[in-house]
């Protein structure tokens, strides 16, 4: 594509209508020194940086927004915004700052910050239901992926690389958030940027401001693409409209979010939202050492009949080369073949790279670190290692645990998500939590919205050690499921107050703990004698668990509970003892209850202060 023709794209400067038409007086000089960063050029030219980058691009230079560039790229750059640049006097030089800037980030980073490499970005589409992910990544793949041989057939294993302009972007082949916060739900970050699609017949709907706020609560950036502009009642001001009030404000309008106008169907303008990609990757100024051993994600597993089982993983560190020895989440193995995103074998694979993998033990689950390891010493250690580190991760944030994580200074903000009713609640709602800032901890709701709580919502409150708040609406049954494995708390109110003061009583360490009865066995009388001057007792048989002195009991006749006391005395024979477990028999006494039949049933259990 020509060059004039993209450079159209660039907002011009505001004095420079007709700076190409103009007289070289007229044209205004900018001073610039010998060198300077791509974030001073932008300031000196009043721009932002991502156009800056865009323009370096298109005049093949790539460069990230710290970095330096020279007094002939700079010139260039000026010159296609209708400027005209001049050297400026070595003293005036602002390059002594940016060159101590980066002295300081490399001395901080340390060794670590030898051997690093850009690296390639790894992207996930995100959106609502029908707006075009699946066809997005489709029109992509078709395009972009290298040309395999004639008959062979591109395989989906889970990621696939595609090359624009000599640059590699990967992609992950599931689409949308759940997948995206299921995998940081773990532990695992992936994805550097997402790709929003909107489509531009139906605007912004509640799943598209889902995926804004879970990639804000991931911190990942987001490129919009407005799709379906093929479609005659597309309109694309609505969309951009709705994304500003969403709080996404594109370029266009004065905001730092790119925005790309595509046509999965037609395949229209996929070049352009791959270019930008390829920018807003250089303002990440994402980094890897393909010198170190391999660290990577597990984006897709299996088990194949014939070859066993098969993991689709993402190097995001380092270099994986067939014959590591490597652990996969609980697992581990010894790299016996690898294959690339089109099926073919390969040797390595380096930082952003998807490979499928074979050698593994046994079937890793998505989500799983990948470490190469010198030998199985190292693995099994390494394995150990991490199932202890699972045992002893911080629990999730609960209400009654809150206070105690705030202390242990765990928790620095409360994330929340909240669902309510209708969306005339959520504003008064999330204006007295904002109140509610300490200064220790600040209450963010990451996530708002109307309807039921979701098993997306759970996966949210997990990635994001938050939890949830439902006003006057209920949880779906998957929701409830997911959300006591993940050991979400979920928090229902119905009255503004309530919710605010429990809360506030949270953070402070004041909330009353709320007692949950916990079971502890279960026991048959099957014969009743005399203990004491009246006291009968009952000879039990502990059928389930296990009872203990001073227990909570209750004593049920079939259906009926007759009586509800504690566990006065418990023997073996003649002694007295502390506990009995299942498959013993003993004397127990019920505190008060002298009135045992055989046949009736004993359980025992205590209060435990739980949410
Ligand atoms: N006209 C037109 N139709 C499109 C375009 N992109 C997608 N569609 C159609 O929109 C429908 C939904 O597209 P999908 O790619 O399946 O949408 P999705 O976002 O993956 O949907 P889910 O996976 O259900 O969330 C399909 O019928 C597509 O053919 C486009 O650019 N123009
Ligand atoms: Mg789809």
């Amino acid at each position: 594509m020509a060059k004039e023709n993209r450079a159209n794209n660039v907002s011009k400067p505001v004095e420079n209508e007709t700076a190409s038409s103009a007289s070289a007086s007229k044209v205004q000089v900018i001073e610039i020194p010998h060198a300077l960063s791509v974030r001073q050029l932008a300031d000196l030219l009043q721009i932002s940086s991502i156009s800056v980058i865009k323009q370096l691009m298109r005049n093949g230079v790539m460069a990230n927004i710290n970095q330096v560039i020279n007094y002939e790229m700079a010139a260039a750059v000026i010159a296609e915004f209708g400027y005209k640049a001049q050297p400026k006097s070595q003293a005036a030089s602002g390059l002594a700052g940016v060159a101590s800037g980066i002295k300081r980030r490399q001395q901080l980073q340390g060794e670590e910050a030898v051997g690093l490499r850009s690296r390639s970005p790894i992207v996930t589409i995100m959106g609502h239901v029908n707006h075009g992910k699946t066809r997005l990544l489709d029109a992509i793949r078709q395009t972009n992926v290298m040309a395999t041989e004639a008959g062979s057939i591109t395989q989906h294993i889970g990621a696939y690389q595609v090359e624009v302009n000599g640059q590699k972007i990967a992609f992950l082949d599931t689409p949308g958030h759940e997948a995206f916060t299921a995998m940081r739900a773990h532990g695992a970050r992936v994805t550097d940027i997402t790709i929003l699609v909107v489509a531009a017949d139906d605007g912004v709907m509640p799943q598209t401001l889902e995926a804004i706020n879970h990639a804000r609560a991931a911190g990942v950036p987001i490129i919009v693409a407005i799709n379906k502009i093929d479609k005659p009642e597309a309109n694309s001001d609505m969309v951009k409209q709705q994304l500003a009030d969403a709080g996404l404000l594109i370029e266009e309008w004065g905001g730092d979010v790119v925005c790309v106008a595509i046509s999965a169907k037609e395949k229209q303008g996929i070049p352009e939202l791959l270019e930008n990609l390829l920018v807003v990757a250089e303002m990440e100024d994402l980094k890897a050492n393909p010198a170190k051993p391999a660290e990577g994600v597990v984006v897709e597993a299996g088990l194949d009949k014939t070859k066993g089982p098969l993991a689709t993983v993402l190097v995001n560190n380092g270099t994986l080369r067939l014959g590591d020895t490597i652990v996969v989440g609980a697992t581990w193995g010894r790299l016996k073949a690898m294959f690339n995103d089109v099926g073919k074998r390969v040797r390595k694979a380096k930082p952003a790279t998807p490979v499928q993998i074979l050698g593994l033990d046994s079937v890793p689950q998505v989500g799983d670190a990948l470490t190469a390891v010198a030998g199985e010493r190292q693995a099994r250690t390494l394995m150990e290692r991490r199932k202890l580190e699972m045992e002893q991760r911080p629990s999730s944030v609960s209400l009654t645990n809150l206070f105690d994580q705030i202390s242990a200074g765990h928790v620095k903000e409360l994330n929340i998500i909240l669902k309510a009713d209708v969306q005339g609640s959520i504003e008064p709602i999330k204006d007295s939590l904002g109140q509610l800032d300490t200064g220790e901890v600040r209450v963010a709701v990451i996530h708002s919205g109307t309807g039921n709580i979701t098993e997306s919502d759970v996966m949210l409150a997990s990635a994001s050690k938050g939890l949830i708040i439902g006003f006057n609406t209920d949880s779906e049954t998957g929701a409830r499921r997911l959300a006591s494995v993940e050991g979400v708390d979920i928090r229902n109110y119905d009255v503004i107050y309530n919710l605010v003061d429990d809360l506030e009583k949270a953070l402070k360490g004041m909330l009353e703990p709320v007692s949950v009865e916990v079971t502890e066995g279960h026991a048959e009388v099957r014969a009743v004698f005399s203990s004491g001057k009246k006291e009968k007792a009952a000879g039990v048989y502990v059928t389930e668990g296990k009872v203990s002195r001073g227990t909570s009991a209750r004593v049920w006749r079939g259906e009926q509970m007759v009586a509800e006391s504690t566990v006065s005395s418990l023997r073996r024979f003649k002694d007295n003892v502390k506990e009995v477990v299942a498959g013993y028999e003993c004397g127990v006494g019920v505190k008060d209850f002298n009135d045992f039949q055989v046949g009736d049933t004993l359980e025992f259990f205590r209060m435990e202060n739980k949410r």
